[in-house]
């Protein structure tokens, strides 16, 4: 059905749907002009949205521009959101946007933010309201320029020597492996709530064996005299539990444990809360209701052991990233399913979020399936001294903020990560990450914080304030290239020396090699698929003596090949996937299936001998 001022999609209407496009407007400059009529700006490509920009046309300035680029599109909002006293609030919301973005409506600027990768709305209500009936014309600038300032950081090289680059021509530099992909990346839309809301809640769960609580907080906005109920409804729709008021405390009897993949059988499960608020407001009563699933579950850390509702956890799983042919790292939902389908095929019971927080459906998914994650910020590449300074860390800290707040009351999200590989050797990391890291702790009290490091056991200043080392290591590929024999070796003296200076427990949290899928070689050579598999069951024979200690987890870099710069040691990309781009396996994909299923079927928790991702499908 098409919308009309008349109808509405209730409760959102997609500016991502038909036609999904929005008109592009490319201006080649670094200035930020005044939004003007389409026409004066120049050529107007159509752009779909979610998308990155960069792969859409044949353009190669366009696949690598660096600056601002405009969006824009007009819709019509239903009479009745405009209406009403009081009337609805609207909300314009963008699930991320790379990397800078200023939004107007009717030419009214209603939001700036910094940073992709998470969401951020406006109340577009006293904009819209006056012009019932008529277009509203949403634009958007963003500029994708990364300084050493921004997560992850970058920086402009103005290349000055005159004899070989053209006037003005600068380079986007970044510390990063991955293609700087930019546009608005996740859907756009708008809705409503009452002019008095629900804006926030937060919920936390405690569990013994035969009792839960849930313990809740609630903030609503635009009311002080407003009442609160609650009520908690298990997967049959049965309340179990109820409640009133702003904060408390539910009591659930024999519960429903949320518990990962492979570790039960019945994984993820979601109990239902549903929170409605009632408040008078100028002679109106109005009321919002907003219903949240929630898991019912614990995570602990000794010095050797993760603990999901007080049993032992080991991640088998992947790392990842939002990367595909075409559409960049813009959402798609047949990729995503496709994903999870693979991951329960590999038998992987969690992922980390490498290297910066995935969409929320994804994320969506890892609650509804039971697919544990280490939720990782944008903070990847922070190699220059002055990104360790305190306009960075501010920065860093907002964004732990914005994360926090969104996956704060996710089940799947066992673990916060606030860095990948930053130069942690460096002596200002040591204030940097036990800023960062404390700040997320009196966000979330109720989960662990890491941060991925390949500096050397002795010199990491980041290390002492985590509660899990991750170590990521590239034994026989970026060291000894091509000498297989010296993993069991240096693998084994990696573990015992981060475990000696800190008896923290320890996850591997990258490893891997390169494969091209189609060459092979026996005795296998680097960047053949054989190369890949020894690589690979190297690693496994020493995380197999080590998990039996206080390695709590490995999960392979990576999931998929992905998209990178150019550089003389990638070919169209990064190599490393056990699944090609596009999803198929390599050899790879078939070793490691075997190994996590084979550490699935030891657990207890499991009914004997799985051997069919399909008895896991929902
Ligand atoms: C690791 C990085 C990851 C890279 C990987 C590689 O954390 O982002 O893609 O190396 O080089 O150090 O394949």
């Amino acid at each position: 059905p098409r919308q009309s001022p008349w109808r509405e999609k209730y409760p959102k209407i997609s500016i991502t749907g038909t036609p999904p496009v929005v008109k592009f407007l490319f201006l080649n400059s670094l200035f930020l002009p005044f939004p003007r009529n389409s026409c004066q700006t120049g050529p107007v490509i159509d752009m779909p949205v979610p998308a990155s920009f960069n792969d859409i046309t044949q353009d190669p300035s366009l696949e690598n521009y660096i600056g601002w680029v405009w969006y824009e599109k007009e819709v019509l909002l239903p009479l009745r959101w405009l209406q009403g006293d009081p009337a609805p609030r609207v909300v314009l919301r963008f699930g991320s946007a790379h990397y800078y973005s200023i939004v107007w409506v009717n030419g009214v600027q209603v939001v700036e933010h910094e940073g992709g990768h998470l969401p951020f709305e406006a109340d577009i209500s006293s904009v819209v309201q006056g012009s019932p009936g008529s277009l509203c014309r949403i634009t958007v600038a963003l500029n994708n320029t990364l300084t050493p300032h921004t997560l992850p950081p970058g920086s402009i090289q103005y290349m000055a020597d005159k004899s070989r680059y053209p006037k003005n021509y600068f380079v986007q530099n970044t510390k990063f492996d991955f293609f700087n992909y930019a546009g608005i990346h996740r859907p756009v839309v708008l809705y409503t709530t009452p002019a008095a809301y629900i804006d926030d809640i937060t919920v936390t769960t405690t569990s013994s064996d035969s009792v839960a609580m849930v313990q809740y907080q609630v903030s609503v906005v635009g009311s002080t005299a407003n009442s609160l109920s609650l009520s908690l409804r298990d997967q049959e729709g049965k309340v179990v539990a109820t409640g009133d008021g702003p904060v408390g405390e539910l009591k659930v009897l024999n519960p429903n444990l949320w518990w990962p993949y492979l570790m039960h059988e019945n994984p993820g499960y979601l109990y239902s809360l549903e929170v409605r608020m009632q408040a008078q407001l100028g002679g109106a009563l109005l009321e919002d209701v907003y219903t949240l699933p929630v898991g019912i579950r614990t995570v602990h850390v000794t010095s050797s052991q993760f603990l999901i509702n007080g049993r032992p956890f080991y991640f088998h799983g992947v790392n990842k990233h939002e990367d595909a042919d075409i559409r960049g790292k813009g959402l798609d939902w047949p990729l995503i399913v496709k994903d999870f389908n693979l991951l329960r095929w590999l038998g992987a019971n969690s992922f980390r979020t490498s290297h910066y927080p995935y969409a929320e459906e994804i994320m969506d998914l890892c609650d509804a399936y039971g697919i544990a994650v280490i939720d990782e910020s944008p903070g990847v590449g922070i190699k220059l001294p002055e990104s360790f300074g305190n306009r960075s860390l501010q920065h860093h800290l907002a964004v732990m903020e914005e994360l926090v707040r969104r996956d704060k009351n996710r089940p799947s999200v066992v673990m916060w990560s606030v860095a990948n590989e930053p130069a942690s050797e460096l002596p200002p990391a040591a204030h940097y990450f036990k800023t960062v890291i404390a700040h997320t702790k009196a966000l979330d009290p109720s989960r662990p914080v890491t941060f991925v490091t390949d500096a050397n056991y002795a010199l990491d200043h980041g290390a002492p304030y985590v509660d899990v080392i991750c170590v990521n290591s590239y034994f026989s590929w970026y060291h000894d290239p091509g000498h297989l024999e010296v993993i069991p070796l240096q693998l084994t003296a990696q573990f015992e020396n981060w475990y000696k200076t800190y008896q923290k427990p320890i996850i591997q949290s990258e490893y891997g090699a390169d494969s091209v899928p189609g060459l092979h070689s026996d005795p296998p050579m680097m960047f053949t698929e054989e190369y890949q598999q020894a690589l690979l069951r190297e690693y496994h024979s020493v995380l197999d003596k080590k998990r039996k200690e206080y390695v709590i987890g490995e999960l392979i870099w990576n999931f998929a090949d992905f998209m990178t710069n150019q550089g003389t040691t990638r070919v169209l990309g990064n190599k490393k996937g056990i699944f090609t781009r596009q999803r198929q396996p390599k050899a790879a994909a078939f070793v490691l299936r075997d190994r996590y299923w084979k550490i699935a079927n030891e657990s207890s928790c499991l009914p004997p001998a799985i051997t069919s991702h399909s008895l896991f499908l929902k």
